[in-house]
């Protein structure tokens, strides 16, 4: 992707996740916003972003992270918020394995405590181990750790996926992770 989609991508991530209220706007139920105010806000704040580049960075974005509604005038994240939101996912049932990519340094942590959530409102995992190696990859050398999700599931662990396909639960127990 160009780099100024780049950036734009960027600031949507920060201010539709993150830090709304920093652009005075607040996300309505489902984590939308207008479009209009979106707009109007980053170019008050000094970020003018026309209309055509958001309909850019939404058709061209790999992660499909943003997403308009029906009507084409609210626009969210679809996924990694921070800020407190009801996103509206929809509990479904997991695959068998799931995949969670992240960094040797971590895993001491990991296989003591489980995978938990930091400041997001899930633990993100992935339905292929290619997709959950370029998420470890971010941080450095990726290790792959195997979920038991079906079993999970059949333990009483819900899951959710987000309208980009990101597999999201509250926590992973260590007892349910394989290093790969
Ligand atoms: C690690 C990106 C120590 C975890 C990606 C990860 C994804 C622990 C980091 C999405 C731990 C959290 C999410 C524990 C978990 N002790 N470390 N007990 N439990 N960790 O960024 O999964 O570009 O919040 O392994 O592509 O890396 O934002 O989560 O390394 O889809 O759209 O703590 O974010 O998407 O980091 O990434 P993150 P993540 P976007």
């Amino acid at each position: 992707m160009e780099k100024r989609l780049v950036r734009v991508s960027k600031y949507l991530s920060k201010y539709l996740r993150h830090a709304p209220q920093e652009l005075g706007l607040t996300l309505r139920p489902g984590g939308w916003v207008p479009v209009d105010d979106l707009l109007a806000a980053a170019q008050e704040h000094g970020f003018p972003i026309a209309y055509d580049e958001l309909v850019e960075v939404m058709e061209t974005n790999d992660k499909r992270r943003f997403s308009f509604d029906g009507s084409g005038e609210l626009i969210r994240a679809n996924q990694g918020h921070s800020v407190e939101v009801d996103l509206h996912l929809e509990e479904r049932e997991p695959p068998e394995v799931l995949y969670h990519g992240t960094v040797e340094r971590f895993l001491p942590a990991i296989m003591e405590e489980g995978l938990v959530r930091g400041n997001r409102h899930h633990v993100h995992l992935s339905r292929d181990v290619e997709t959950a190696r370029r998420v470890g990859a971010r941080r450095g050398k990726p290790i792959i750790l195997e979920v038991a999700a079906g079993r999970m599931h059949r333990d009483g662990h819900r899951f959710f996926v987000s309208a980009n396909g990101v597999w999201l639960t509250d926590a992973v127990p260590p007892g349910y992770l394989t290093v790969t």
